[in-house]
């Protein structure tokens, strides 16, 4: 790549048709982390005040059922509503602009054990939450209300994760929301153009360059994308071409539950701590936009959005020039793919007993 490992540039996102400006002679040498202690998170494996755990009470007084395995519930403080009268308000030229919104969210606990998270699950279990993913994904975007889902994960109070009981959340909306509609519209675009689907493209280019790939199974292909904006930003994105989380086949179910496990331990690893971030899933809505191409262009992909840049307690800042202008960053998402791809997937706190 000419110079560009050494000079500011910018970087375009295809998926979004955003840019990112790149700094890489701010860091002269790829790793400046500064080295804390792992932080070993004694949790209970039931907490008697843990809103999410077997058998006890939630707000508003409804008791959760002595589950064992995958449990949902509907959010008892949604962001949306199921029912809301249809209204909508455009005044002046468009200025004022307003339509309501209907949509549910529900809660999803990965285990009942309180002391999990993801990656230190066995694969089994991983895989029967993504079985529950699949389900939600079905029945809620079978209502004709509804026009997108969108499953993800918050993890730790950095990223205002109020419980580390090991769960996510699903909020089903009545329109689609502006980052997937972004995606959808980039890759109708990028098919129509070229007749290929874009991250179908991405992947094998990825392939052959080797330069952000941080690991692989079978059937997914987990990396550092080249328009990454914050410092350890990651996706997942599966090799054959399917647009939604319900289309995947047994064989990709176990390998997701895989890919998810692998790239979770090593997060962990990389700062010795329960890495925080936001994780999810962008998919084909379930209403069609504007036709039927939405398969052949939809192409299923996991983002992680860590907060995280030198350490457990080191993150990075969205602010000034970022805030105000386009995002940047210093260190290149090819030396963030090189010192994910060094990292052990054996979980630090496994290795330490
Ligand atoms: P976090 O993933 O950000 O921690 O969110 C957990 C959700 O759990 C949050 O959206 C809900 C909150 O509204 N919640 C309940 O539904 N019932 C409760 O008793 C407490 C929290
Ligand atoms: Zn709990």
């Amino acid at each position: 790549m000419m110079h560009l490992a050494d000079y500011p540039q910018r970087r375009y996102n295809p998926l979004a048709g955003e840019w990112v400006l790149v700094s890489p002679h701010r860091t002269k040498r790829p790793w400046q982390g500064q080295v804390e202690k792992p932080t070993i998170d004694k949790l209970p494996e039931y907490d008697e005040t843990c809103y999410l755990c077997p058998g006890n009470e939630r707000a508003g007084g409804v008791k959760n059922p002595k589950y064992d395995g995958v449990f949902t519930f509907p959010n008892d403080f949604a962001a949306l509503l199921p029912e809301a009268p249809e209204e909508s308000m455009n005044e002046a030229n468009g200025l004022f602009q307003a339509v309501t919104e209907r949509g549910r969210c529900e809660v999803l606990c990965f285990s009942p054990r309180h002391d999990l998270t993801l990656p230190r699950m066995d694969l089994a279990s991983i895989e029967k939450v993504v079985r529950v993913w699949q389900e939600k994904y079905r029945t809620l975007g079978s209502d004709p209300h509804i026009s997108y889902v969108q499953i993800f994960e918050n993890r730790g109070s950095v990223m205002g994760c109020s419980n580390p009981h090991p769960h996510g959340q699903i909020w089903a909306t009545e329109h689609l929301p502006d980052l997937p509609a972004k995606e959808d519209s980039r890759q109708r675009l990028y098919k129509k153009e070229h007749g290929s689907c874009l991250l179908c493209d991405y992947v094998q280019q990825e392939l052959k360059k080797n330069e952000r790939i941080i690991f692989q199974n079978d059937s997914f292909v987990a990396l550092v994308p080249f328009w990454a904006v914050w410092p350890y930003e990651v996706m997942i994105l599966p090799k054959r071409h399917f647009a939604s989380i319900d289309q995947m086949t047994d064989k990709e179910v176990s390998d997701f539950a895989d890919a998810l496990k692998r790239m979770g331990t090593r997060f962990d690893n990389l700062f010795l701590t329960s890495f925080p971030y936001s994780m999810g899933f962008h998919q084909k809505p379930t209403k069609p936009v504007q036709d039927t191409e939405g398969d052949a262009a939809w192409h299923f992909h996991v983002h992680y959005f860590p907060p995280l840049l030198r350490s457990a307690t080191v993150r990075k800042f969205m602010v000034g020039f970022e805030l105000l202008a386009m995002p940047q960053r210093d260190i290149t998402p090819e030396s963030a793919a090189e010192r994910l791809r060094s990292l052990s997937e054996v979980h630090y706190m496994e290795q330490q007993q």
